[in-house]
């Protein structure tokens, strides 16, 4: 211990059972660990001291962010001790004429995003979870987000890593260079390697502009196969300016409802219940152009009886609101109560068939609800089934079921939210041996000893 507070301070090793509950359990309160210890450094350098200490003496260690993950990654299995990046949290520096901006990976989301939105920059991944979230955890996450299929990948938008490896050695990665083909792009490895590879303390990443104009639209839609359809309509009329395009069915929907009873309502002029609905965004750069784009395809949606209902945000206000009924359904789901959750990447067209699949898999069991939403321009579907309680019995009833039914339409076990301790022994439905062993091999080479968030990412 006196160690750490030689590094780090003493304030900043925390042993109090009351300073350190929130950090040992996961935001779902699903999974709970069981440390003694965590360590809040403030720079790069203490990270190192920090890491070559626990790596020399075998002492394991949990890289936490703001512990929003959704896999049981960001809290300890036994006692690992926890390594809070939250202290560091500085902006580095921002190039308006590049986009470029350099943070700590302590930053949380909302506030790097607020910082920019001042220098009309945005960051180019945006969330639910932004106003708790780290940079440096959404990038060792590899988030997904609400904009991916406007903005891309973070694998496309981080331009350079600062990385703590597990020996203590620092890897300066932070280029910040739009095009660099000088051999092998490592700081590819730690995107989305969950803290088991390294400790991300400093990122570069490219920023877009802020869109000038933005469009918020909300739509009741009678059938799956219409939002299908609206979503090929709009990759073909909105073309350039579609920033987000997001479902929900009617549980999750009114499940936000229910949870927010009185404060939240629906936005829906007519306001009679659908099946499902579509939230869409538009970005863009003139509001005449994109509203003339927007309001002719939205009477084509009507003259195709693709909708039944409608409404488009007229100011910055309503659009909050409109997403809000999106962004708030994982938390409303959660307090509604034990949440089992699944992350998959489908094939549009399937999509659905699992949510219904489920329901009549569970159907003897009406304690139990099962939802689906998500990012529906990414072929991304969030599987949500709640009940008062966790139980073994419905657990079973689910995995390795929803694991099987993902591959067998080549399907993927995580889109976004990552492996975890949640599923190292489901990795197989979506990796092959090799790539497992591939896998196994890069971690035994840059921590041999397995410090870094044991029990996590891969199969034991
Ligand atoms: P944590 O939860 O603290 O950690 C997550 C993992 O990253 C852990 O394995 C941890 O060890 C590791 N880690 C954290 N920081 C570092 C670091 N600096 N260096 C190395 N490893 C580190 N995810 C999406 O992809 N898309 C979404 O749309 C989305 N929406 C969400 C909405 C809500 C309401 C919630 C609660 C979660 C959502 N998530 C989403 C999941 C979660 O927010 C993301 O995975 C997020 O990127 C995690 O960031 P964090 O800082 O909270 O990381
Ligand atoms: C979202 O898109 C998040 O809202 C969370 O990825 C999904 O809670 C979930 O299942
Ligand atoms: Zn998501």
């Amino acid at each position: 211990m006196s160690f750490f507070a030689s590094v780090i301070g003493k304030s900043n090793v925390l042993q109090e059972e009351s300073e350190l509950s929130g950090l040992n359990e996961d935001w779902m309160g699903k999974y709970q660990g069981n440390s003694r210890l965590a360590l809040r450094p403030k720079s790069t350098d203490q990270v190192s001291k920090i890491l070559a200490y626990c790596n020399e003496k075998c002492i394991a260690v949990v890289p936490q962010g703001g512990n929003t993950g959704l896999v049981g990654g960001s809290v300890p299995v036994h006692d690992e001790v926890i390594l809070s990046m939250s202290r560091m949290n500085e902006i580095r520096s921002f190039d308006p004429v590049s986009g470029v901006l350099v943070v700590d990976a302590g930053a949380i989301l909302h506030n790097v995003d607020e910082y920019l939105v001042e220098r009309d920059h945005i960051f180019p991944l945006d969330l639910g979870a932004k106003g708790s979230c780290h940079v440096g955890g959404n990038v060792a996450t590899n988030a997904g987000g609400i904009r991916f299929l406007r903005y891309g990948s973070l694998h496309g938008n981080v331009l350079g890593l600062e990385v703590v490896l597990a020996n203590g050695q620092v890897l300066n990665a932070l280029s910040t260079l739009r095009k660099d083909n000088t051999g092998y792009d490592v700081k590819q490895i730690f995107i989305g390697s969950e803290g088991s590879l390294g400790v991300i303390t400093g990122l570069s990443v490219l920023c877009p502009p802020r869109p000038k104009s933005v469009n918020v639209v909300f739509l009741a839609v009678p059938s799956f196969e219409k939002c299908q359809e609206i979503l090929t309509a709009a990759r073909q009329r909105l073309g350039e300016i579609l920033s987000a395009y997001e479902f929900l069915d009617e549980l999750a929907f009114q499940t936000v409802l229910n949870i927010h009873h009185g404060r939240v309502h629906s936005p829906l002029p007519y306001g009679a219940s659908s099946p499902f609905y579509i939230l869409f965004e538009t970005h863009g750069s003139n509001a005449e152009h994109d509203k003339a784009k927007v309001d002719g395809f939205l009477d084509y949606l009507v003259e195709s009886n693709l909708i039944t209902d409608g409404v488009v945000s007229q100011d910055e206000t309503q659009a909050k609101s409109l997403w809000f009924i999106r962004e708030s359904v994982p938390e409303s789901i959660s307090r509604a109560g034990k949440v089992y959750k699944y992350d998959i990447s489908i094939p549009v067209s399937k999509m659905y068939d699992i949510v219904l699949d489920m329901r009549k898999r569970l159907a003897h069991l009406p304690q139990t609800q099962v939802s689906g939403y998500g990012h529906l321009g990414d072929s991304n579907l969030h599987l949500n089934v709640v009940e008062p309680t966790y139980t073994a019995e419905t657990l079973h009833l689910i995995e390795p079921y929803v694991y099987e039914w993902t591959a067998s339409v080549g399907g993927s076990i995580s889109a976004e939210h990552g492996i975890g301790v949640m599923k190292p022994n489901h990795l197989h439905y979506s990796k092959s041996p090799v790539a497992i062993s591939m896998m196994q091999s890069i971690k035994a080479f840059l921590d041999p000893k397995g410090i870094l968030n044991p029990y996590k990412v891969l199969p034991l």
